[in-house]
């Protein structure tokens, strides 16, 4: 089993065991239910920098990178800097993150929040609603053509982005339909954690321009934006280049300033 195999088999336990704690009507009951998202993709077509910025403590490929966050501060922080939205991992297995950092950070900021997960069911993303998350994430790697139409639909319902992950060209073909708002890159292949930032640039023309395009991981310098804008990338999500800074919000400001001087 590579590594992703093995997240999902351990997600699709821990979904089974959840839904027998809270039900779905619970999760309807949520005050955040009422809350209108606010779109990631307007966001991102809307900024100079186009910086998502993510909090993540620890990754299967990093292990830890920072342990001593206080999400709220980090969310804080990151607003200050002026990102179009952030990132907050909720698995907590491998990525040390918690559906109550999504709500920590919902209770500070007003800016888009993404639910970065392994989403593989519904009540994933009904959770994530109920957390306060603006945008869900779907990674085709994981998923079938029906799946993620079955999934963004539901997240489009309840007024969520939607951001869809492709690593290559094939999860890209099967995954092009109208319920995505976005389409990332990822840098980082899940099953051997290589990262190259060619993956973005080889993809990118097949990507129709009706989504907007996001490159993810493994982007640490002002160059690589520059070049991959020059390949139709409006959004930037970035992690581990903040997290692994004692103060991510701080390093977020600087890296903004720097981007758009
Ligand atoms: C951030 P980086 O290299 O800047 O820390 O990467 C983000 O792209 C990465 O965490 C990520 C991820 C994922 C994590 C992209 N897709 C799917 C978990 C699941």
């Amino acid at each position: 089993m590579n590594i992703l195999e093995k997240i999902i088999a351990d997600k699709r336990k821990e979904v089974a065991l959840k839904k027998a704690i809270i039900p779905i009507v619970q999760l309807e009951q949520s005050v955040l239910f009422e809350r209108n998202g606010k779109s990631l993709a307007e966001a991102l077509q809307n900024s100079e920098s186009g910086i998502i910025a993510e909090h993540k403590r620890r990754s299967p490929s990093k292990s830890t990178i920072n342990q001593n966050t206080n999400v709220a501060q980090v969310a804080k922080g990151y607003e200050n800097a002026g990102v179009c939205g952030m990132s907050v991992l909720t698995d907590i297995k491998y990525f040390g993150g918690s559906l109550e950092d999504l709500v920590l950070a919902r209770s500070v900021v007003d800016f888009p929040l993404l639910r970065k997960e392994f989403i593989i069911d519904e009540y994933q993303v009904l959770e994530a609603k109920a957390y306060g998350a603006d945008v869900i994430l779907l990674i085709a790697a994981v998923l079938n053509k029906t799946e993620i139409k079955e999934l963004s639909e539901l997240a489009k319902r309840l007024g969520m982005d939607v951001l869809l992950e492709v690593h290559n060209q094939e999860e890209l073909e099967k995954s092009i339909m109208p319920s995505l708002d976005m389409l990332g890159v990822n840098n980082r292949n899940l099953k051997t954690f290589e990262v190259s930032l060619e993956t973005s640039k080889q993809l990118s023309a097949q990507i129709p321009d009706d989504f907007v395009k996001v490159s993810e991981s493994g982007i640490s310098t002002i160059e690589a934006i520059k070049d991959l804008r020059q390949y139709g990338y409006q959004g930037f999500l970035i992690g581990e280049n903040f997290m692994k800074t004692e103060n991510p919000g701080n390093s977020a400001a600087e890296f903004i300033k720097e981007l758009t001087k």
